[in-house]
């Protein structure tokens, strides 16, 4: 019966070749992350048509679902649904192997002849990135034959631990989703999801011993809107993975040869477990799951038994569930105010017998106390612990592994006091970050600005560490922190293409280059593409810089692509189009314009560039700042003030300054006499972010730079809650001959009992002062 069946399909194969059958891409392996090795061999190549066979070794369960998992990713780019074997034909064959023996075990060796495809891993493991890199060298979806062109690969990681970050507790995302984000990983190279399923804004998974967590715990009824604004939507947000979920997102892990290490966060970040156990809190609740961002004060009571007895319960089970060799048990951003008022902390630090030393505070050595026992309790059951640096203060409990987010000072120190670490820097991983600067057009995201590029240029070994120490950084890994992505889509769109600059960071050893990493970009989003993968396209985009000349007093516009396509501009706000201006130089700019560029390549135009520069009697001109600047928002100092160029709503993105505590002094030099009379300055307002608008603005002028008079000045009201703003204050004058212009802005010192930072200073950020 089954060989009729396979005869009459040959049947209709015969009669589609005969017809001519279908039409043939050609392979390309410059893919993404690049290879170690690439050599073209010799020969015509191979020719995977209908009729190719994929083998693997009889009774090779991992092979076989390799070869499984080959035939599926070959379906979607070539319609071919191609027959799995355990006993190879002589030709027209792609074979699995898994005895190449290398080192590595992840390395693999892909041969392509004319008669067959060989990949050959250390391990079925090996053999799974081969696999990835004969389906990523098909350059796009479609039903068509490919022609593989001879070659050899050879090829391992650099790095053994290739992790993502993924947070399903700010929101949640279904079962089906995290398979998904699984996907993606394997697409990536990756072979770690690190899952962050706990935290103040909901308990994600189901802990048999402890119902309420779930229960209530995985609940809120609304979320804060925007930037911790005050204000709050009444969507409710809950889920939650039951034991058997998670078992079955292990398994298609461990398919796609990813390990899951879970996170359990403690002692901070605990409302979802606060809401249902307030006992296991400093005040006893009651406790809400939270609705904002950020770093509740309230946390696990490190001076109460059941604090002790509820984290072995947990881990107890969490270690049952998954198999992976690590636990993380989070660690970071534990707040010791409610500690250092608890009679039961207090009285368990006399107990210890902890003292602050220059380890630490004693409450820090409690949190290290706590740590210590997790750790403990895991290595009872053959698991070691990871924590994020704050493991570090108050002392490291022995093998702990440190997961460096604060930059990389906790990992550099970390690795020298002899740990194991992961290199997570929020400085070049975090992907809750904007990909651009551009936010008017973005979804809302955390803050931050983290381009392809700057993820791309990551170097995770510290130039300053010994050969010894830095054999401890055991890998890379971005994070996914999801306050702001409330879908699955968004997820998508935040990762791809980062994903892709991590991919090589953690896989590839070449030497970086970033234009041949965007060369090869294109043919990875053909994958996005045949997955339906939502992802970001700004690295297409034309770049643009504007720098002002204090000597030509002009502005120069220099504009680029990743990869030359052609950049057609206009300057007077019109779209610009292929009958455009052709960018060939830089373009001096000496009059108030609107930059509007696009590149058009065959497959489409890119989004507009839009960017403008505004001329008045201010720019280009010197500024002296007589208070220091937030060390953080120094932007480019003075100079910023008058470059001639507006900020967008993010205050952080290099266009404006912020200080906090003092007042913003400003002397603008003319560098002559001028007849000026008014000033206008513009200040960005995120209340939710401790930055709040001027209380009052005072404009002086003088002949010398030594004696100014005061010409203007007006004061304005304390803020009340409200959206993000950018916020404009004029102040007219009779006109009057100068030559230097003091401006002074005094910010809010003390923030509104509305705030949760009542009665402290609030930031000021300032972009822009023309004078007129
Ligand atoms: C940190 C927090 C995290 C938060 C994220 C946002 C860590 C280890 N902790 O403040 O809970 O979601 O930043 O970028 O990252």
């Amino acid at each position: 019966m089954k060989k009729i069946k396979y005869l009459a399909v040959a049947a209709i194969c015969a009669v589609m070749a005969a017809c001519g059958g279908r039409s043939e891409q050609t392979a390309s392996y410059s893919v993404i992350p690049l290879p170690q090795e690439v050599k073209e061999g010799s020969g015509e190549g191979f020719h995977l048509t209908a009729s190719t066979r994929i083998a693997y070794p009889a009774g090779n369960e991992a092979l076989k679902n390799d070869a499984e998992l080959l035939a599926g990713y070959l379906r979607q780019m070539t319609g071919h649904d191609l027959k799995v074997t355990d006993s190879a034909p002589a030709s027209d064959v792609i074979l699995l192997r898994d005895d190449l023996g290398g080192a590595n075990p992840e390395g693999y060796v892909l041969t392509v002849g004319d008669a067959s495809i060989e990949i050959n891993g250390s391990s079925a493991a090996g053999t799974f990135y081969g696999i990835q890199t004969l389906r990523k060298s098909i350059p796009q979806a479609a039903q068509s034959n490919v022609l593989f062109p001879p070659v050899t690969i050879t090829d391992e990681p650099r790095f053994a631990y290739r992790g993502a970050h993924f947070d399903v507790s700010r929101h949640f995302f279904p079962a089906d989703s995290v398979k998904s984000f699984i996907d993606m990983l394997a697409l990536h190279n990756i072979n770690i999801l690190h899952w962050h399923l706990t935290d103040d804004q909901g308990w994600r998974l189901e802990i048999k011993s402890r119902p309420g967590l779930t229960e209530l715990g995985s609940k809120r009824g609304g979320t804060v809107i925007g930037h911790n604004s005050g204000q709050y939507d009444s969507i409710p947000v809950e889920g939650f993975y039951t034991q058997d979920e998670a078992r079955d997102i292990i398994k298609y892990a461990a398919d796609r040869h990813i390990t899951v290490i879970p996170e359990i966060d403690l002692p901070g970040h605990m409302l979802g477990a606060l809401k249902a156990y307030p006992y296991l809190g400093c005040t006893g609740g009651p406790y809400e799951v939270w609705q904002q961002w950020g770093v509740s004060d309230d946390v696990l009571c490190a001076g109460n038994d059941s604090t002790y007895k509820f984290i072995d319960d947990v881990l107890a089970e969490v270690v049952d569930i998954f198999p992976s060799e690590y636990i993380h048990v989070g660690g970071d951003e534990c707040p010791k105010t409610r500690w250092a008022a608890c009679p039961k902390c207090q009285a368990k630090i006399r107990e210890l017998g902890l003292k602050a030393d220059s380890h630490g505070t004693k409450e820090e050595k409690l949190q290290s106390h706590v740590i210590h026992h997790a750790s403990d309790f895991l290595a009872s059951k053959g698991r070691k612990m990871i924590g994020w640096d704050e493991i570090l203060e108050g002392g490291l409990a022995p093998g702990a592994v440190v997961m460096s987010w604060r930059g990389e000072e906790g990992g550099k120190e970390a690795a020298r006091r002899g740990h194991d670490v992961i290199m997570t820097p929020n400085s070049y991983l975090y992907f809750d970050y904007y990909q651009t600067l551009d936010r008017e057009n973005e979804p809302i995201a955390i803050g931050g600005y983290l381009p392809v590029e700057r993820v791309y240029s990551y170097e995770p070994l510290p130039a300053d560490l010994t050969p010894e120490e830095a054999a401890h950084i055991k890998g890379v890994q971005a994070n996914l922190w999801t306050e702001y992505i409330p879908t699955f889509a968004q997820a998508q769109y935040m990762e791809l293409p980062r994903m892709a600059a991590l991919a090589e960071v953690q896989w590839s050893k070449a030497p970086k280059d970033y234009k041949a990493f965007a060369g090869r970009m294109p043919q990875m989003i053909a994958h996005y593409d045949a997955n339906g993968y939502n992802y970001a396209r700004h690295m297409f985009n034309v770049a643009g810089t504007l720098t002002p000349d204090s000597v030509s007093h002009a502005i120069m516009l220099e504009l680029s692509t990743v990869d030359n396509a052609p950049i057609y501009y206009t300057l007077d706000g019109s779209e610009p189009t292929e009958a455009s201006m052709l960018y060939e130089q830089p373009v001096k700019l000496d009059k108030t314009s609107t930059v509007k560029a696009v590149t058009i390549r065959k497959s489409g135009r890119s989004n507009v560039y839009v960017d403008s520069v505004s001329f008045n009697l201010a720019t280009t001109h010197p500024v002296k700042l007589v208070n220091e600047l937030h060390p953080r928002y120094k932007a480019k100092g003075g100079v910023t003030l008058t470059d001639g160029k507006f900020g967008t709503s993010g205050y952080g993105n290099g266009d404006w300054v912020g200080i906090v505590g003092k007042d913003l002094v400003a002397e603008v030099n003319l560098e002559d006499d001028q007849t000026v009379k008014d000033v206008t300055v513009r200040t960005c307002v995120a209340t939710g972010d401790w930055v709040f608008d001027a209380r009052r603005m005072t404009v002086e002028v003088s002949a010398d730079g030594k004696t100014f008079t005061k010409v203007a000045s007006e004061g304005y009201p304390r803020m009340d809650k409200g959206a993000n703003a950018i916020v404009t204050h004029s102040l007219a004058f009779d006109p009057v001959k100068a030559r230097y212009v003091r401006v002074s802005l005094q910010p809010e010192n003390s923030m509104p009992d509305w705030h949760p930072g009542k009665g402290k200073p609030a930031f000021i950020f300032v972009d822009e002062i023309e004078i007129n």
